[in-house]
C-alpha cells in the first residue's frame, strides 16, 4: 500500500493512525501542499479532486478518508475501530462527523487561501476564523462526552475508535493555530490517552519523513 500524504494535513493523519492501528504497512509517499504538488498533473491522475490523502492499493486508488476508513475496517476488522453495540456506533460516527462534516472543511487550505486573496482576511482574521469554527465543533463534542456517564479513558468504550481517529488530528491542528485548549477538559484528556499509545504518536506530524 502507498499513503499519499502531507504531514500536516489532519485527513492523512488520521489515515496515519488508523493503519497504524490495525497494524497496516504502507509506503509513505510524500505531497508537498505548500508547493501545490496536489494540484499538479501527476497527482490529479490518482486524486482528480486534488486533495491528500489518498491510498493505493492494489493496483487501484481509494481517495476520501471517510471511504477509506470504512474500507480499512472492511478489509481489516481486527481491531475493530466501530464498536459492536449500534448505540455506540452512532456516537462514533456522530462524533467523527462533528470533526469531518463541520470543522475541518471549513478550515481547509483552499478554504483559508480564498479568504486571504477573495476577501482580504489577514492572519490575525484567518486565525479567528479557524478559532471559531474548532471551537464551535469542540464545544459540542465536550458536551456530548459530559453526557455519557459510561464513558472511561476514549470518547466511547475502553478502545481507540474512528472517533479519535478523527478528534486527534483536530486537537493537532487546533494546537497550530493557537487555539486555547483549556476550554475542552474532556478533548484534552482523550488527546493524551491516545498519545500513550505508540500507534498514535508515530502518526504525529513532526515524525513522518516530510516534515520540516
Ligand atoms: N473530505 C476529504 C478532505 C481532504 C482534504 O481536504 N485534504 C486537505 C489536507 S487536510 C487537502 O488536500 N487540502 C488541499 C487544499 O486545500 O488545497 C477527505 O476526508 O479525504
Amino acid at each position: 500500500m502507498k499513503l499519499y500524504s502531507f504531514f500536516r494535513s489532519g485527513t492523512s493523519h488520521r489515515l496515519r493512525i488508523a493503519l497504524n492501528l490495525k497494524g497496516v504497512d504502507y509506503t509513505y509517499v510524500p505531497v508537498d501542499l505548500r508547493r501545490e504538488e496536489h494540484l499538479g498533473d501527476a497527482y490529479r491522475a490518482l486524486n482528480p479532486q486534488g486533495l491528500v490523502p489518498a491510498l493505493a492499493v492494489e493496483g487501484r486508488v481509494l481517495t476520501q478518508t471517510p471511504a477509506i476508513l470504512e474500507w480499512l475496517e472492511e478489509r481489516f476488522p481486527s481491531p475493530p475501530l466501530l464498536p459492536a453495540d449500534a448505540d455506540a456506533r452512532a456516537r462514533v460516527r456522530t462524533l467523527a462527523a462533528i470533526v469531518g462534516c463541520d470543522i475541518h472543511p471549513v478550515n481547509n487550505r483552499r478554504i483559508l487561501e480564498s479568504l486571504r486573496s477573495d476577501f482580504g482576511a489577514d492572519e490575525a482574521a484567518v486565525n479567528r476564523w479557524c478559532s471559531r469554527w474548532i471551537g464551535e465543533g469542540f464545544d459540542a463534542i465536550e458536551a456530548l462526552l459530559a453526557a455519557d456517564p459510561h464513558r472511561g479513558d476514549y470518547c466511547v468504550g475502553d478502545t481507540p475508535t474512528l472517533a479519535e481517529v478523527y478528534l486527534v488530528p483536530q486537537v493537532e491542528s487546533a494546537r497550530r493555530f493557537g487555539v486555547d485548549l483549556s476550554r475542552w477538559p474532556r478533548i484534552t484528556a482523550v488527546d493524551a490517552a491516545c498519545q500513550r499509545l505508540a500507534t498514535f504518536r508515530c502518526a504525529a506530524p513532526a515524525l513522518q519523513p516530510d516534515a520540516a
